[in-house]
């Protein structure tokens, strides 16, 4: 059974990260054929430097992708289609699956939430006010009852295999123009946005006792970091020192290998959706900063999601999490909050670590989808 996959790149690399990922993973653990729809190619090769953004139709690890250009080209819908994250599909696709003999699965599948009501409305059918259509909201979530999370069946061994071995990961930081780590030397992976703490966050590592290696992706943070740095022409490979800090300038990597980034580091900085979910599974100390929405959904995302991940948690771990957490997605100073936080990265790995193997329990999302899609299909 064919799915197609729609993704619209509304800014960014998420739709397209959490898209690939899952047209990946449903090709090659299900032997599902894949069809994924993008309609910003350049923005898919950040992730993936082998797309050609010329092509109309390609094939990259057993997916085909094919550019989703209006008029939409010719195709049949397959049995099941996904419209990701809040994107909508061409009329004349939805007409063609209303002309299908049999209607196909069709599921809107949302941003991710560790809210609660996301698992009141995973699940819940929206029928087509004219023709003999229904979409289901698939809701990814934390929760037994919601849609899950992306994991490949490979993550768990293949992180501790990389996690368990200081060459690879030498070999893995030597391949990105890095020295080997010293003892006592702290390696912090940093992917935010603009964010008006960060000059306080630099002050405090460059003023800190202990040497702090920062690397840093090309991205959206680097012009506040390289004016704090008194840097005009910032662009990879630019190496930054300042008192025990210094900051590396990466090109973007791909996606396995970004991966690999946030299993190397000590301390990972995400954002958005698909990072954020990644440095869970790296099982490592992690602060993340929220895809900033107009009406300040974000805030509730940020506190529903530490409500969560501290539970259990010691009480002063905690109480250090939420107000970091706070600091950086309410963009406030955070010198006075990094030395409590480097006392405390040996026990919020430890917390890391937990909360990988709870999320490893459960069901992940494509084995979620296809379960849905067999029984809505039958
Ligand atoms: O890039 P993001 O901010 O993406 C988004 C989008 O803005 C989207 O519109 C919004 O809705 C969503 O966030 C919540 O952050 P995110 O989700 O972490 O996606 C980044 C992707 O880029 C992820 O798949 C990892 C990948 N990546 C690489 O492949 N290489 C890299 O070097 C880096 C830094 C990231």
């Amino acid at each position: 059974m064919t799915w197609d996959i729609f993704c619209s790149v509304i800014d960014n690399f998420g739709d397209i990260g959490v898209t690939w990922r899952l047209a990946r993973q449903l090709s090659d653990e299900h032997a599902i054929p894949v069809r994924l729809w993008v309609d910003d190619l350049p923005a898919f090769q950040h992730i993936r430097p082998e797309i050609d953004p010329a092509l109309p139709t390609q094939h990259l690890a057993g997916v085909e992708i094919r550019h989703w250009t209006t008029p939409l080209p010719a195709a049949d819908p397959g049995e099941v289609v996904i419209e990701a994250l809040a994107c909508h599909l061409p009329e004349e696709f939805i007409a063609r699956m209303a002309a299908r003999q049999s209607a196909p699965a069709w599921l809107n599948l949302e941003y991710l939430s560790a809210e609660d009501w996301v698992a009141g409305v995973h699940g819940l059918p929206s029928p087509h006010p004219r023709l003999p259509l229904t979409k289901h909201f698939f809701m990814p979530g934390y929760a037994a009852n919601s849609g899950g999370l992306t994991r490949e069946r490979w993550l768990t061994s293949r992180r501790d295999a990389f996690q368990a071995d200081a060459a690879a990961r030498t070999a893995f930081l030597a391949n990105l123009g890095l020295p080997v780590p010293q003892a006592g030397e702290l390696l912090v992976s940093l992917f935010s946005y603009e964010n008006q703490a960060l000059p306080s966050l630099l002050q405090a590592w460059a003023a800190g006792g202990e040497a702090v290696r920062i690397l840093l992706p090309v991205g959206r943070a680097l012009p506040e970091i390289a004016a704090w740095f008194g840097q005009t022409a910032p662009a990879a490979g630019a190496v930054w020192r300042r008192g025990a800090l210094t900051l590396h300038i990466l090109p973007m990597l791909d996606q396995d290998a970004y991966d690999r980034l946030l299993w190397a580091c000590d301390l990972n900085f995400v954002r958005g959706e698909d990072s954020f979910v990644r440095a869970q599974f790296a099982a490592r100390p992690l602060v993340w900063q929220t895809y900033v929405q107009d009406d300040g959904a974000h805030f509730a995302k940020l506190e529903a999601f530490l409500a969560l991940y501290c539970t259990g948690m010691d009480a002063q771990l905690a109480e250090l999490t939420r107000t970091l957490w706070r600091a950086w997605n309410h963009e406030t100073e955070m010198t006075t909050l990094w030395p409590p936080l480097r006392k405390a990265l040996p026990a919020l790995s430890a917390h890391a670590r937990a909360w990988d193997a709870q999320l490893a329990a459960h069901t992940d999302l494509a084995t979620n989808l296809l379960n849905f899609c067999r029984k809505w299909l039958k």
